[in-house]
């Protein structure tokens, strides 16, 4: 693994690597990552197909832009949440995650929780509108406007037009996403080795995956570490400015999960 991606990058079949897998093996962990995805999906993807086209008028918009700051960033946050308890749930049926320590596990989601939420948004995004599935209906950047945030939405979006030139199948995100998760260069991991195990495991199965489809050449296309981290960080400035402008009140409303991720 190379310390940018989170994917090695060694086309063929690799010297390097420790161990073998066999088929089977590899079968049944390919088994176990998608059906975790699809287990912990808020919106089907046949759903979000469906509505593409449904978008908020310019009036809708308008009255969403004059809404007070601490309102729609309230709102944002319990949306944000949800979807984050939906990936702590597919974290939790990843096979071995659950036999991490505690402290590692809390590690793991607190650096990939918000990487993964960026995958699964480009789900829901519409690239030949620009537009993201956001309480029913496809919403432009404008409509997030008034949380004074666009260097954040707007690298958010750019992300997403990446993510959907790549058309990534479900599997592919589904793996993409398990990858994020269990990185084993986050810092502060109590047990690195067991993370490692764990992430290398994945990595010959998506491989395998990626061979059997004549997919392999999305690796090198893949978003960089870099570019994930910076966004998520972005995140954290615009919470830490929020919380300075609206101290006390505005953000003990925020869900505890939220909280205990990010503050
Ligand atoms: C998920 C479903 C989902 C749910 C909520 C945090 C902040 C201050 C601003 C969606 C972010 C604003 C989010 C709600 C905005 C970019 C947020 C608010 C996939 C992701 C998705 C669609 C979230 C995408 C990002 C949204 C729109 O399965």
């Amino acid at each position: 693994q190379s310390p940018e991606s989170y994917f090695s990058l060694n086309f063929g079949n690799s010297l390097a690597s420790e161990f073998v897998m066999s088929v089977t093996e590899l079968d049944l962990l390919i088994q176990n990552v998608v059906l975790a995805q699809g287990e912990t999906c808020r919106f089907r993807q046949e759903n979000l197909q469906v509505l593409r086209w449904e978008t908020y008028s310019p009036e809708e918009v308008l009255s969403f832009q004059q809404k007070p700051i601490d309102h729609i960033w309230e709102r944002c946050v319990c949306h944000v949440t949800e979807a984050i308890q939906y990936i702590v749930e597919f974290a939790k049926r990843l096979s071995g995650f659950m036999e991490l320590n505690p402290n590692d596990q809390i590690v793991l989601l607190k650096a990939g929780a918000m990487e993964v939420l960026l995958i699964r948004m480009s789900r829901a995004f519409n690239c030949y509108n620009s537009t993201v599935f956001f309480e029913g209906k496809y919403a432009p950047l404008e409509i997030f406007q008034s949380l004074g945030c666009s260097d954040l939405i707007g690298s958010m979006f750019d992300l997403c037009h990446s993510l959907c030139a790549l058309n990534l199948s479900e599997h592919e995100m589904a793996f993409i996403s398990s990858m994020i998760l269990l990185d084993p260069s986050r810092p502060w991991l109590q047990d690195k080795q067991k993370v490692e195990i764990l992430h290398k495991k994945l990595d010959h199965a998506f491989r395998y995956l990626l061979r059997t489809s004549l997919r392999e050449s999305i690796l090198t296309k893949l978003p960089q570490k870099g570019r994930l981290l910076s966004i998520c960080q972005l995140h954290m400035e615009k919470l830490n400015i929020f919380r300075q402008m609206y101290p006390g009140i505005a953000c003990e409303r925020f869900p505890p999960l939220y909280k205990e991720l990010f503050i």
